[in-house]
């Protein structure tokens, strides 16, 4: 077993801070390329910022995958939430959310739902925010089901949203949705945060987990900060995991550094699935 690894990136520049080479899909191509990465995810606020005939021949010429489109930008700068009281703005959230599906579907790169969702309703009903949540979801994964697509929802810790902070509590969500192309994402950043046991979570949510992204505690590439990866390998091992590792991370000390880290650690896990059932992660990379 060996999981593909690839780069968060974003179509433009954006203030979401953990993206490297953000606004230079062109020149994080080459160098996830170079530093033998399988794919790059990309964050896109809206189609318009990427021709996608264009993004087809800069990944075929550097033989990537485009793993996942990240929609949090939707919400970030465009303010539209998938959770919003004001059925209008809920429409096109989901109308927003669709054109991504449309635009990564080709790719078979399904749409990341992180901040899309919305941060914290005005009249505080988080139960009436989460039960809009899941009918938005619903009319998306119809819609990327009728093109073959799928989407992924987050788990994201309380700092930057009320709704869905914890793994059982996006599976809940999911499972409401109640649709065969909708699946959990889990990040490290924010599990770390969030759960009681890191390990635990990702086994709890076994066959849900659908895209992953491998970062530190301080939001820094895996192997950067304090997170006991071995747990989180072994839990991905036990459940069968065979998606990406994502690198959503911030570009410290820089861009470059940053992805070399990153791919050095997805490298070094690897190896230690293959030498050994038991992940044995060198703590020397
Ligand atoms: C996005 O993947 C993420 O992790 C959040 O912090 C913001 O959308
Ligand atoms: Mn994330």
């Amino acid at each position: 077993m060996s999981w593909k690894a690839c780069v968060a990136t974003s179509a433009g520049p954006t203030g979401f801070g953990p993206m490297l080479y953000a606004g230079h899909v062109r020149e994080c191509v080459a160098v996830s390329r170079e530093l033998g990465f399988e794919g790059i995810e990309i964050s896109m606020r809206s189609p318009d910022e990427l021709d996608r005939r264009e993004l087809e021949s800069l990944l075929r010429a550097g033989c990537l995958e485009l793993a996942a489109l990240a929609s949090g930008r939707v919400f970030l700068e465009d303010g539209l939430s998938l959770s919003d009281s004001d059925e209008g703005g809920r429409a096109r959230a989901v109308a927003r959310v669709n054109e991504l599906i449309d635009y990564g579907a080709p790719f078979g790169a399904p749409v990341i739902v992180g901040l899309a969702r919305g941060t914290r309703p005005p009249d505080g009903d988080l139960d009436g925010a989460v039960a809009r949540f899941v009918a938005s979801m619903r009319e998306c994964a119809d819609h990327a089901a009728a093109v073959g697509a799928g989407l992924v929802v987050e788990a994201i810790n309380r700092y930057e949203t009320a709704l869905l902070n914890t793994a059982a509590q996006t599976v809940a969500a999911v499972e409401r949705v109640g649709a065969a192309n909708v699946a959990v994402l889990l990040d490290v950043f924010h599990m770390n945060i969030e759960e009681v046991a890191i390990g635990d979570a990702i086994r709890a949510t076994g066959a849900r987990l659908g895209h992953f992204h491998l970062v530190d505690s301080n939001r820094r590439a895996a192997g950067m900060g304090h997170v006991d990866f071995d747990q989180v390998v072994a839990a991905l091992a036990d459940i069968g995991y065979d998606g990406w590792l994502s690198a959503e991370v911030l570009p410290l000390p820089d861009d470059r550094a940053a992805a070399e880290q990153a791919r050095r650690y997805a490298t070094s896990i690897n190896q230690s699935l293959k030498t050994s059932s038991q992940s044995v992660i060198s703590r020397h990379i």
